[in-house]
């Protein structure tokens, strides 16, 4: 309580920041080569050095016995057989790959690593790795006062997270949300370095209570946890790309989302009855507002028991879903793992019976306070649970739900710690240990469960899931939402770091509420929201209960006007962003991305918050503060066109940019192409027709595809999919574009593509595929097939 007023900073407080010293691993006293890896002994404990891959060197510290090298689930990738040698000298050891190479100072042991040009990317000097009598474990490095730091999941504050410390617990916070509010609901304990326009990572695989310090000392940063192995991943990059490239390559990537989860959603905390839904569908339908998804918050329940619908205000959820879909619109319930504790509900004598729910290692079960009133947990940590609540997902899939909603899973509870004794037991396949050591993978173990299951009964449908927890490697399973803001303006500010560093940290799918959750929103805040919605990942308007209703159409025909036309420029351009979805899958890279990721040669992209990039040639600059219609916008090196206007702005550059409230703030880079369809009701009307938009520049090469699948199944892995690459070559007498070769089976609905050009020079002549092309009113079309 005190903590909460100025007795905080009592002038007779004094600062605590000396911690009790660490142990020192201390001497190198000898090496041995395994077949897991390099083995070094120590005085005061024992590491395991492995090459994962090439590029990826795993470190692994235990102070009492040979490391056992469990990973947590985050981690996908098996080891690599990697050639490598050892040299061993008076001082130092020396272990090599074909991209890195790693120096062991044995007196004491200190680790510095240099990638393929011989550039260090990590060192330690008179700190390294230690351990703490209480079983914390911890690593420093040495850090540079240039040093920039991205990533750690989702975390508030300011891109760059150079100055600040951060932890990993999973918590429910509903407020406040902001720069200093931490931990949230997803631990990713990850982050990458930028160094002089050079990149490297580091991935903490630790369940535990973990803490990120680049704040307390000038020269070192520091990570630690509570305890479990010291085990880390080095990624040399050595660009931000190539790092993410090699960190998804560890934690995995995400599978391509049905393309109605791309599109847009509309929830409410909660639509209370079957009539309020059905309403709300029409409502969309009449004005011609585009719609894919409607979610069913906790009120579709009976007393909020999962796996059952309250027949008094949803009589029908079956029909209720049908007759949605016909309309082109799926229907998302919302499950969270408390399960009421209720002698007459089948899913508790289900767990009781079988045993899945979390207990103390005395064997009594652990129950907790969240909506049902008192509550059991399933221990997903354990195999037979998850496949147990796996199965339980036949219910809503027999329903015709496709889509699932994962909320409370930190897990949240109502007490004063918010979540799980973390005393309680886990079974954890087989190597049982407490909710303390664990805590941090229950979202993630959830997820893995939910998504499962929905695979499993959708007969192959692709399944999506929204997920509140995680931990890394949440991106094979969920789409992440960031939880209860506020309808401030400064929430709409925050979420572009926020979700431009869960893209660093390998979750492309990512969203905040649009519109804020908590607190009334205003026309003109929905407004300007939903214009950068339509650009994020993850699109869903969500508010909460007691707040005013949020939908397109409540604050005026003004608002609901500019609203729409975001809304269909979503759909619009859902080509464009299915195709960096797809990207997403194939190479870890995120859809939104800040503007370092493209351009880390520029200073003026490292703490660029206000912006940010969707694919390699788009620069989204919202206008995010009430009242304003200039910004000053950021464009790095080329030519931009805005997208609304034709208008050219040269790169490196700053440009004072008008944009009324109808008006989102778009610029192409010139020479680049991008795809759109016409906008449509919801993805289920079939996409008839694409356009390639081509900005016509004086020179440069760029490439990239267009990708189609069915957009619901997952045969795109057996490829019957498309992916057409095109390459526009810029002179400043001609434009050539050439179409590669069509990869896959796929036939979209459309046969043939539709260039149209902007910015052509009247001296500049189109070639496609080096045929020389009359253009039509700037327009050409190409036959597919
Ligand atoms: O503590 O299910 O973040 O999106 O509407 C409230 C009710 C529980 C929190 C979620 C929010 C959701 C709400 N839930």
């Amino acid at each position: 309580m005190l903590e909460d007023t100025s007795f905080a900073i009592h002038p007779g407080k004094k600062a605590n920041i000396a911690e009790t010293p660490y142990h020192d691993i201390g001497n190198v006293k000898n090496v041995t080569e395994t077949r897991r890896g390099y083995q070094v002994e120590c005085e005061h404990g024992y590491v395991t050095v492995q090459l994962y891959r090439d590029d990826i060197i795993r470190i692994t510290m235990n102070s009492v016995e040979i490391p056992s090298c469990d990973s947590t689930p985050a981690v996908y990738a098996q080891k690599q057989e990697v050639n490598s040698s050892i040299n061993e000298e008076e001082e130092h050891i020396t272990i090599t790959s074909s991209a890195l190479k790693a120096v062991v100072h044995k007196s004491p042991f200190r680790l510095s690593i240099l990638d393929a040009d011989g550039q260090e990317v990590v060192s330690e000097q008179d700190r390294g790795m230690g351990y703490h009598e209480t079983g914390e474990v911890i690593c420093y490095k040495q850090m540079n006062q240039q040093d920039r730091f991205y990533g750690f999941g989702e975390k508030s504050g300011f891109l760059d997270k150079h100055g600040e410390r951060y932890t990993m617990w999973n918590t429910d916070v509903y407020a406040p949300h902001n720069q200093e509010t931490d931990p949230l609901y997803q631990s990713i304990p990850y982050f990458m370095t930028l160094r002089n326009g050079r990149a490297h990572g580091i991935f903490f695989d630790n369940s535990y209570k973990s803490t990120f310090d680049m704040k307390s000392e000038p020269d070192y940063y520091s990570f630690k946890a509570e305890g479990g192995e010291l085990d880390y991943y080095v990624f040399v990059g050595p660009t931000p790309k190539k790092v993410l490239e090699q960190y998804t390559h560890i934690t995995g990537r995400m599978t391509i989302p049905p393309k109605w989860a791309i599109g847009y959603h509309q929830s409410r905390y909660s639509y209370e009855s079957e009539k309020e839904v059905r309403e709300i569908a029409k409502t969309f339908l009449d004005k011609d507002i585009p719609l894919d998804v409607i979610y069913l918050d906790i009120h579709y329940m009976d007393e909020y028991r999962v796996f059952t619908f309250n027949k008094d205000q949803f009589p029908n959820p079956k029909q209720m879903i049908s007759d949605l879909k016909d309309i082109g619109i799926r229907v998302v319930p919302i499950v969270d793992p408390g399960v009421k504790k209720d002698p007459e509900y089948k899913t508790y004598q289900e767990g009781i019976r079988e045993d899945h729910f979390c207990k103390y290692i005395e064997g009594d079960l652990y129950t907790g306070e969240v909506w049902p009133g008192e509550s059991a947990f399933p221990d997903f940590t354990d195999e037979p649970t998850r496949k147990w609540w796996a199965n339980k997902h036949k219910y809503y899939a027999d329903l015709g739900i496709e889509g699932i909603w994962n909320d409370m899973n930190e897990p949240a509870v109502f007490n004063e710690t918010k979540t799980m004794d973390t005393t309680v037991m886990h079974k954890n396949d087989g190597k049982p240990a407490t909710h303390r050591a664990l805590h941090n993978l229950y979202g993630l173990q959830m997820g893995k469960a939910t998504f499962e299951g929905m695979k499993q009964h959708l007969n192959g449908k692709r399944s999506f899931l929204l997920t509140r927890a995680g931990f890394a490697g949440v991106q094979r399973y969920a789409s992440v939402w960031t939880g209860d803001n506020r309808s401030f303006w400064e929430h709409l500010q925050m979420s572009l770091p926020m979700c431009m560093n869960l893209g660093i940290s390998g979750v492309p799918f990512t969203g905040p509420d649009v519109g804020g959750f908590a607190h009334d929103t205003n026309g003109e805040l929905l407004t300007r929201w939903t214009q950068v919605g339509a650009f994020t990942p993850y699109f869903r308007n969500h508010s909460a209960i007691g707040t005013l209703y949020q939908e397109p159409w409540q604050f005026g025909e003004e608002y609901e006007a500019i609203i729409k036309k975001y809304i269909q420029l979503r759909y619009q351009w859902l080509p464009q962003h299915y195709m960096l979805f797809q990207n997403a899958h194939e190479t870890g890279l995120p859809v939104m991305r800040p503007l370092f990721l493209e351009y880390p040669e520029d200073k003026k992209t490292y703490n660029l918050n206000d912006q940010f990039m969707i694919g390699d040639n788009v620069v989204i600059a919202p206008i995010m503060q009430p009242d304003v219609t200039d910004r000053a916008v950021y464009l790095p090196k080329g030519n931009w066109i805005d997208y609304f206007t034709g208008e050219q702005y040269e790169g490196s550059s700053s440009h004072l940019i008008h944009a009324e409230l109808d008006t989102l703030p778009i610029f192409v880079k010139q020479g680049t192409f991008i795809t759109h369809s016409p906008s449509r009701q919801s993805t289920m009307v079939e996409q008839e027709e694409l356009y390639v938009h081509v900005y016509a520049g004086q020179e440069g090469t760029y490439e990239s595809y267009v990708y189609e699948d069915d957009g619901e199944t997952y045969q795109y892995e057996q490829s019957n999919s498309l992916k057409l690459p095109i390459q526009v070559e810029c002179h400043p007498t001609r434009v050539d574009v050439s179409i590669g070769e069509k990869e896959g089976t796929f036939k979209p609905a459309y046969a043939s593509l539709s260039f149209r050009f902007h910015g052509l020079k009247n001296q500049q002549e189109v070639y496609m595929n080096g045929e020389r092309k009359e253009l039509q009113h700037s327009e050409v079309e190409l036959e597919l097939f």
